[in-house]
């Protein structure tokens, strides 16, 4: 059986553009998974004052993995181009967050989906739009069409 999971890319170090374009393709090579659709690549600045801007994507994957599975596979992907953990939300050569897998609600301590921040982040949601239909629902029932309409395009650039 596989699930579709949508994974949220960002990076501000390092030639953001190609940290995405190299990290999207680990994401077809990781086992038992396929890149199904990518969005478009939008830029903002950081959340943090001080950073370097961030370029951001969001993955459609299908997987057969579990989630857990899943995370250890992209925290490998985030270790092999050279992510190092300094001060959370630090900035970072790439982050990939799961947004949402299927449809569940997971709230384990390694993983909450969906995504605790993502209906306040612009460089989330119109990147994820792209990719479902305009009556998508979150897992927890939320409407993306309200999620947007509370998070206004504003200080994003799509590249
Ligand atoms: N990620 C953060 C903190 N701030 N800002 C933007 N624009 N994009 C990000 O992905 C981002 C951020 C920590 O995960
Ligand atoms: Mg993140
Ligand atoms: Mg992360």
């Amino acid at each position: 059986m596989t699930t579709r999971a949508f994974i949220g890319l960002g990076s501000n170090l390092d030639e953001p553009a190609e940290q995405l374009r190299s990290a999207l393709q680990a994401l077809d090579q990781v086992s038992g998974s396929r890149l199904a659709a990518a969005s478009a690549l939008y830029t903002s600045e950081s959340l943090l004052p001080g950073q370097p801007r961030y370029t951001n994507a969001v993955a459609a994957l299908d997987t057969s993995l579990e989630p857990l599975a899943l995370l250890d596979a992209l925290q490998a992907i985030e270790n092999d181009q050279g992510r190092v953990r300094m001060e959370r939300w630090g900035p970072r050569t790439l982050d990939l967050d799961i947004l949402l897998f299927g449809n569940q609600v997971i709230d384990v301590p390694r993983l909450q989906v969906p995504h605790y921040h993502m209906h306040a982040r612009p460089f989330v949601l119109y990147p994820l739009a792209e990719l479902v239909p305009a009556d998508f629902l979150l897992a927890d029932g939320r409407a993306l069409a309200q999620l947007l309409q509370n998070c206004p395009f504003v200080g994003l650039e799509r590249l």
